[in-house]
């Protein structure tokens, strides 16, 4: 209700704008020309200037009044990196902009038509025109440049050392909902293919691989922390967005090519509901793209737990091939080599 009055409000402004020119011009052509078009060269710059001092008034108050609902620290290593760079974008350019906005209204105000006065010719400065044309460039390289540090960062390959402790998910959106699968103990997911899906088989699991045999998908979604998880994206339908506000993780989930994005919360659920202070507060993935009309049905909720009670939750964990898979496999069981496989998955599933 609140921004349907805004909107008329502006509208109406814009409406009286229009009528106040319109009737300058009105004026002038009714012979009265010099004293008319003073007049509205007087009302169009107050109205310039009044803009200038209500839109920044109104900038301030707004920056202010709303940031109580800002996201708050960042949840994850790298979020601290995109954190900083926020800050220095807006270092660079909040500036730019109040100085911009004051000489665009402030000139169109102090430099109204007036007969006592001629105009200045002033075709080039070169001197000037490199300073405001290196200032920027040289500002412009160093915010992509760290801009590409933390992006070459996050969906770069995790190093060496933390390669061991690495979980691997894989999220795939369709409308409307994300399936999150697990590479389970072996930390490796399993190979899918299109040929394979069926009822049964919904992500197309290749059987023959072992590496699937401990993948599962639960409901929700459980992360250990300081533990490095790498996401793997790709959408069954349309374009999805993986995001994860909290942690500064934002993917697009494309059909037909996948994406990844690796990330290491740094913060349990619990430690942020005493953080802020909310005992209900819970981590969430959402969809960061108007993929259709039930878009907002793809929330999921998010736990960073310990991690024991991580291994705890992976254990309660039934695998898709226990589920689906192993029962036909075990009712025609008649080579050696099957046999054995029939043994290490057995092996896998108790594991679990
Ligand atoms: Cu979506």
């Amino acid at each position: 209700m609140m921004s349907l009055l805004g909107i008329a409000a502006i509208a109406l402004v814009i409406v009286i704008l229009f009528q106040i020119s319109k009737a300058g011009e009105m004026l002038n052509e009714l012979g009265n020309t010099k004293k008319a078009g003073d007049t509205n060269n007087r009302v169009q710059a107050n109205l310039f200037l009044w803009t200038l001092i209500f839109g920044l008034l109104a900038i301030v108050w707004s920056a202010f009044h709303y940031s109580p609902m800002f996201l708050p620290e960042p949840s994850s290593e790298h979020g601290v990196g995109i954190q900083r760079m926020y800050f220095w974008t807006l270092v660079s350019i909040v500036p730019i902009f109040f100085i911009t906005q004051i000489l665009l209204f402030g000139f169109a105000y102090r430099y109204k038509r007036d007969e006592t006065r001629l105009s200045h010719y002033f075709p080039e400065n070169n001197k000037l025109e490199l300073i405001w044309s290196a200032i920027p460039a040289v500002v412009m390289v160093l915010l992509v440049t760290g801009g590409l540090r933390q992006w070459l960062k996050i969906t770069g390959p995790i190093p060496e050392d933390q390669q061991e402790e690495v979980i691997t998910i894989e999220a795939t959106a369709q409308q409307f909902k994300w399936d999150i699968r697990y590479a389970g103990p072996d930390r490796e997911l399993g190979k899918k293919a299109v040929r394979e899906m069926s009822d049964d088989n919904p992500w197309g699991q290749d059987w023959a691989d072992a590496a699937n045999k401990d993948d599962f998908v639960p409901t929700e979604i459980y992360l250990p922390v300081n533990k490095p998880v790498m996401v793997k994206i790709n959408s069954l339908d349309v374009l999805h967005s993986f995001y994860l506000p909290h942690f500064k993780v934002k993917m697009d989930a494309v059909p037909g090519i996948p994406t990844q994005f690796w990330f290491t919360p740094t913060k349990t659920s619990a430690e942020m509901q005493n953080i802020l202070d909310d005992p209900g507060f819970v981590y969430e993935l959402a969809c960061a793209e108007l993929c259709g009309k039930a878009h907002f049905n793809m929330r999921k909720e998010v736990y960073i737990v310990t991690e024991d009670e991580f291994n705890a939750w992976m254990k309660e964990q039934k695998s898709l091939y226990s589920q689906f898979a192993a029962p036909q496999k075990n009712a025609d069981v008649d080579t050696e080599q099957e046999k054995d496989e029939k043994v290490n998955v057995d092996k896998t599933v108790s594991a679990l």
